[in-house]
């Protein structure tokens, strides 16, 4: 039988499965074209911080969104959060990413940049190449190492239910969650080894951090930095929502990097109680 036959058996055959699939996605596509026709245009001159909503005890459950928001507090530019990025993703498929007069930026980091060109800003531009190379490399182990054990811990080996009490993803949802998070892990490498390895592997980062702050204020000294925001956004998920699991166990055995959330918060965030849903208990304000 030729190929073309067996499409003609298989059409025949399911012919009313393969209807109901075609036009659900023309349904879902049509009205997805519809809802960006009806969207207000957004204000002009103000940073469009595309997110996924607030979170129950930190302002966003996602540790780059605390960091480009953060970084837009210390840079003082005008910005506002529409909460639709689990819809909307960045055009590299990753959540969080601005939109600045209609230009869209995916990644935090890039989007840092286009803030500084566009604004003409650069908290770090009196720091010197050395005080910058130490403060890249701490943010990289964060961002692209311990980053994964935080994901592991709370997404793969805890399932989530910890901050799912908060969320209420459905638990089908919530499975192919934790399953395409667990793939990306091993993906990614952390996730090959034991639970037990990974949290060696978190408390050997958390230690250099813990060692290279010492008794500063932020990573390098009196005044915060660029890196401060990436460092803060994954502290911020161990410290204030991890609710009794691995992640908050581990950071909580470094005090001073708990003094130094406090710290980052209260520097940033004077109105953190409005930016957050108390646990679900209420709607963030800001
Ligand atoms: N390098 C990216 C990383 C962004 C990222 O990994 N975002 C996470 C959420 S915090 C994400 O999109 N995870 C879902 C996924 O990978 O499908 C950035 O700085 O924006």
């Amino acid at each position: 039988m030729s190929f073309i036959e067996v499409v003609r058996k298989v059409v025949e055959n399911h012919f009313k499965e393969i209807s109901v699939v075609a036009l659900s996605t023309a349904v879902v596509l049509v009205v997805k074209r519809f809802r960006q026709k009806l969207r207000q245009p957004y204000p002009r001159d103000v940073v469009i911080h595309h997110q996924v909503g607030r979170g129950p005890f930190a302002p966003s459950i996602m540790p780059f969104a605390v960091k480009l928001e953060t970084y837009l507090r210390m840079v003082k530019v005008p910005y506002m959060n529409i909460h639709d990025s689990y819809q909307q993703r960045s055009s590299k498929g990753k959540l969080t990413w601005i939109e600045y007069n209609g230009v869209k930026v995916a990644d935090s980091e890039f989007s840092i940049e286009f803030i500084n060109k566009t604004f003409n800003v650069d908290p770090d531009q009196n720091l010197s190449e050395e005080q910058k190379a130490m403060a890249y490399a701490m943010q990289i182990m964060i961002e692209e190492h311990t980053y994964w054990a935080v994901t592991l811990f709370r997404w793969v080996y805890e399932r989530a239910e910890k901050i799912n009490q908060y969320l209420g993803i459905p638990s089908i949802l919530r499975y192919f969650l934790v399953e395409g998070l667990r793939k990306k892990c091993k993906a990614q490498g952390l996730g090959l080894h034991s639970p037990q390895e990974v949290r060696r592997i978190m408390i050997a980062d958390l230690r250099t951090l813990d060692t290279f702050l010492g008794n500063k204020d932020f990573i390098l000294g009196d005044n915060p930095c660029k890196a401060d925001c990436a460092i803060f956004g994954l502290l911020s998920q161990m410290y204030y929502q991890s609710f009794g699991g691995e992640n908050e166990t581990a950071i909580k055995e470094f005090p001073k990097l708990c003094s130094y959330c406090e710290r980052m918060r209260a520097r940033f965030w004077p109105d953190w109680d409005d930016c957050i849903t108390h646990g679900g208990t209420t709607i963030a304000t800001v």
